[in-house]
């Protein structure tokens, strides 16, 4: 999720997640926020619920997902009585080789996956379809960064805020305990101005470098680029007439070879997605935000089934123990590699 600061970024997760509405000032999401902090969400198709999964839902799946496929692998090794040339049956020999070899890794997080698996059956209530939102802060140095995040099977959401006029420089400012301070004079960008820029950083692909991955792009069907999303916010202080107005604007200023990746909302009419985040529930809050999930679930060419090894998971789980020592929201990259490498020499 991107946009100026104020947009209603932080706002709109919370309609799509089924979080109250916010009853107070915000503060801005901080640019210290690394990817590893994104929320983790599990999406759920038919009833179009959209659910955070924490820490401890994560280590569930993960370890429901590691005994079904070592029950996989138990099928695959010949059982104790299947063995024919009279050794005796060591009892570890059942075990599948992800238990003896890469999941052996001292590593306090595979330790409480194990745990769970040994202390009770998993119960999960999770779908496994997940996606992960970064919220991203409205600081210029996001829109930098944007390519980084922009990748296949990436949907980039700009978040606009529709009482603010396309044209009008936006101040910059960030809102910490209720008082706005200015970001920097200089930067001063229109609505408008943000959208094209966001549109053509999000054009620059970033491929993900992953072989399996990389087959799927092969078949036609599946677009290897990332697409844009208009969320137009505050769409309760506007009218249906300045709605069409802006839609137009911003449809005519998209040149033909970015204009493919920007979702339609009405194809040849509109590409605002209207919205008032702050919908009471009362109001139809619920309904509101499994609307706009099923518009973004109707974004077709940016799903990707991939199978992510449980070790990446594993180690997402480990940085972020690593960080909470250190007291940081971030790690640097040689803190990384080396969380990594204790990791792979255990493996
Ligand atoms: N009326 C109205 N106000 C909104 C709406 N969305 C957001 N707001 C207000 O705008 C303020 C900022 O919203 P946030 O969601 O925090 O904005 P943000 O884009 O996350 O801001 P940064 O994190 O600074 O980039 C909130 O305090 C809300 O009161 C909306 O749809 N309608
Ligand atoms: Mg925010």
């Amino acid at each position: 999720m991107h946009g100026p600061p104020g947009a209603g970024k932080t706002c709109a997760q919370d309609l799509l997640l089924n979080n109250p509405p916010t009853t107070h000032t915000t503060n801005s999401t901080p640019i210290a926020r690394p990817a590893v902090k994104a929320t983790r969400v599990s999406v759920d198709n038919e009833t179009m619920k959209w659910e955070k999964v924490n820490r401890d839902g994560l280590l569930e799946r993960l370890a429901s997902d590691l005994k079904e496929a070592a029950s996989h692998l138990m099928k695959e090794i010949p059982q104790p009585d299947e063995i024919s040339d009279g050794a005796s049956p060591d009892s570890n020999a059942k075990m599948p080789a992800i238990f003896n070899e890469s999941f052996s890794i001292d590593d306090g997080v595979i330790e409480e996956i194990m745990n769970i698996i040994q202390c009770s059956e998993v119960q999960l209530n999770l779908s496994d379809h997940w996606l992960y939102i970064i919220d991203s802060g409205g600081q210029p140095a996001y829109q930098e960064l944007l390519p980084l995040f922009a990748r296949a099977a990436s949907l980039n959401i700009i978040t606009l805020d529709l009482s603010k006029h396309l044209d009008d420089k936006l101040d910059f400012q960030y809102r910490i305990g209720g008082k706005t301070f200015s970001c920097s004079s200089n930067l001063k960008y229109s609505n408008h101005e943000f959208f094209l820029s966001a549109v053509s950083s999000a054009v620059i692909l970033k491929p993900i470098d992953v072989p399996k991955v990389m087959k799927l792009f092969s078949n036609p069907e599946i677009s290897s680029h990332p697409m844009n999303f208009v969320l137009g916010t505050h769409y309760d202080l506007i009218t249906e007439d300045k709605l069409k107005e802006m839609n137009k604007e911003l449809m005519s200023s998209l040149k033909p070879d970015v204009e493919n990746y920007v979702v339609p909302n009405v194809r040849g009419e509109s590409i605002i997605f209207p919205v008032n985040t702050l919908v009471p529930e009362d109001e139809g809050r619920m309904k509101a935000g499994q609307d706009l999930c099923q518009s973004i679930a109707n974004c077709g060419g940016t799903s990707l089934k991939l199978s992510v090894p449980i070790r990446w998971f594993a180690f997402e789980l480990c940085l972020q123990k690593v960080a909470e020592k250190k007291s940081r929201s971030f790690l640097l990259i040689d803190e990384v590699i080396s969380a990594g490498a204790i990791g792979s020499r255990a493996a």
